[in-house]
C-alpha cells in the first residue's frame, strides 16, 4: 500500500526466528529480545515483506556452532541450568565458568535455544549470499560480536558473525567486516587476527576502564609479528561521547571508501548495532536514525553482496526504527516509505512520537555534549590511511 515493490534486478532475504524473541535475560537486564518483535512489526506495517524473500530460520546445530566455539564451552552452554547460577550477594560479577552466569551473561531458561537460533539466522543469511540467492541478507537476530571461542562476554554467548563470515570465506576471497555498534567488535576482530582474508573495522566509544570492553584503540591494528598475514587487517575508530550524524557519516564514508579501494573486498558483513543512536540506554552518541542508516546506504552503494546483522540496542523503540529504516534501504524503498509510523501498526503506542525519525530532543531529555573535535577526527582518518599503506593489494 506504500508502493513497496520488489527491487528490480536484485534480491533481499530476511531471516528471523520468532522463538528467539520470547527469551528473557532477566527483569531489568538491558538486552530485550522482544525488540526484534517490535522491529518485525514495524517492517510489516510498512509492507516491506512483499519486497523480500522471508525465511524462518532453524536453530544452528552443535556442529555448526563448533566451527568456531570449543566443545568444552558448547557442552557447558547446552547443559547449564539457571539454577547453576552462582549467587554471591556481595560480588554479583564474581569470576564464573566461561563467564557464564554473571550479571552481563546470565544463565536463563532456553539460553541454548536462544543462542542457536540467533546463529541459525546469521548462517542462513550467509548461505543465501554464498548461493547467489540473495544480494543483501538481513539477520537482525544476529550481530553478537563479543562472544569468544570459549567464553561469553557482554550479553553475547555465540558469535554468529564469526560463524557467518567463516561460511562466506568458502566462496569469497576477502570479507570486509564493519561494526557500527557503540561497543568495540572485539570478538570478531580477535577471531580473524591471523588472516588477511578478513579485514575488521569497528567504530566505537573508546574509554578504557570506563566503557566496555575497553579495547579497540587507534593503534590496535592486529598483532604485528613478522609472519602474521593478519597484521594491519584490524582497523579501529575510537570515538568520544556525543558524535553527530554529520561527523560520523563523513568519517564513515572516508574510511570505508578508502578501505574499499585498497582492500577490494568481495563481500561485506555489516553489524548494525543500534546502541550508537541518541537516547540509547547504554550508548553515548548523538546519532539519529538517518545518520545510522546512511552508513548502511553507503555500504549498499558499493554494490557488493552483503549481510546486515543486528547487535546492541537498548531503547527498543529506536532499535525498531533504525532496523526498519535499514530494511527499507536494503530493498531500495527508503525514499518511498512515509515518515509517520503507520496508523495500523500494532505496538504503535510504544513509539511515543509517531515519526520514524525522532529529533535529538525527542530521543533524549538533553543531547550529550559532543566531545569529538574535528581535529581529532582528522587525526584518526590520517592514521587509518597510513595503516592502509601496509595492506597488500
Ligand atoms: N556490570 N542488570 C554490550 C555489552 C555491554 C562490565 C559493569 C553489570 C551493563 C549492564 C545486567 C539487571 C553489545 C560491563 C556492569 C551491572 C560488569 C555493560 C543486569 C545494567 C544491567 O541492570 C542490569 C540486574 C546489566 C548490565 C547494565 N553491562 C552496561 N554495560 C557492559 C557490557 C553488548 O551491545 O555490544 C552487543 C550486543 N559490561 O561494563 C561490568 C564491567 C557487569
Ligand atoms: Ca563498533
Ligand atoms: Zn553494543
Amino acid at each position: 500500500e506504500y508502493g513497496i515493490v520488489r527491487p528490480k534486478g536484485y534480491t533481499v532475504s530476511f531471516h528471523a526466528a520468532p522463538e528467539m524473541e520470547k527469551h528473557h535475560f532477566g527483569q531489568t537486564h538491558p538486552m530485550k529480545p522482544w525488540r526484534l518483535t517490535l522491529t518485525k512489526s514495524l517492517v510489516t506495517s510498512y509492507g516491506m515483506p512483499f519486497a523480500m524473500d522471508n525465511y524462518l530460520s532453524r536453530a544452528a546445530t552443535y556442529e555448526e556452532l563448533n566451527a568456531f566455539h570449543s566443545n568444552e564451552y558448547l557442552d557447558y552452554l547446552a547443559t547449564a541450568e539457571p539454577e547453576d547460577q552462582p549467587r554471591d550477594i556481595d560480588n554479583p560479577d564474581k569470576e564464573v565458568k566461561f563467564n557464564l552466569g554473571g550479571s552481563d551473561c546470565p544463565l536463563f531458561y532456553g539460553l541454548y535455544n536462544y543462542c542457536s537460533m540467533s546463529a541459525g539466522c546469521s548462517l542462513d543469511a550467509a548461505r543465501k549470499i554464498c548461493n547467489n540467492q540473495a544480494d543483501i541478507a538481513v539477520a537482525w537476530g544476529g550481530g553478537l560480536h563479543h562472544a569468544k571461542k570459549s567464553e561469553a562476554s557482554g550479553f553475547c554467548y555465540i558469535n554468529d558473525i564469526v560463524l557467518a563470515i567463516l561460511q562466506l570465506l568458502r566462496i569469497y576471497p576477502r570479507v570486509l567486516y564493519i561494526d557500527i555498534d557503540v561497543h568495540h567488535g572485539d570478538g570478531v576482530e580477535e577471531a580473524f587476527f591471523s588472516t588477511d582474508r578478513v579485514m575488521t573495522v569497528s567504530f566505537h566509544k573508546y574509554q578504557p576502564e570506563v566503557f566496555f570492553p575497553g579495547t579497540g584503540s587507534l593503534d590496535d591494528n592486529g598483532p604485528k609479528s613478522e609472519h602474521n598475514p593478519g597484521a594491519h587487517h584490524a582497523i579501529n575508530v575510537p570515538l568520544n561521547d556525543g558524535i553527530t550524524d554529520e561527523q560520523y557519516e563523513a568519517l564513515f564514508k572516508n574510511i570505508i571508501g578508502a578501505i574499499n579501494e585498497r582492500y577490494r573486498p568481495s563481500a561485506i558483513a555489516l553489524q548494525c548495532g543500534a546502541d550508537s543512536l541518541a537516547g540509547d540506554r547504554l550508548g553515548r552518541f548523538n546519532l539519529r536514525v538517518q545518520g545510522h542508516g546512511a552508513c548502511v546506504k553507503y555500504c549498499k552503494s558499493l554494490g557488493l553482496p552483503m549481510i546486515l546483522f543486528g547487535g546492541g540496542g537498548y531503547t527498543p523503540r529506536n532499535v525498531a526504527r533504525a532496523w526498519a529504516y535499514e530494511t527499507s534501504i536494503a530493498i531500495g524503498a527508503d525514499t518511498r516509505i512515509p515518515e509517520t509510523i503507520p496508523e495500523h501498526a500494532p505496538w504503535r503506542e510504544h513509539f511515543i512520537h509517531d515519526t520514524l525519525f525522532p529529533t535529538l530532543e525527542q530521543s533524549m531529555n538533553e543531547p550529550r555534549h559532543n566531545r569529538n573535535s574535528d581535529k581529532r577526527l582528522r587525526e584518526i582518518v590520517a592514521h587509518v590511511h597510513e595503516q592502509l599503506r601496509f595492506v597488500e593489494h
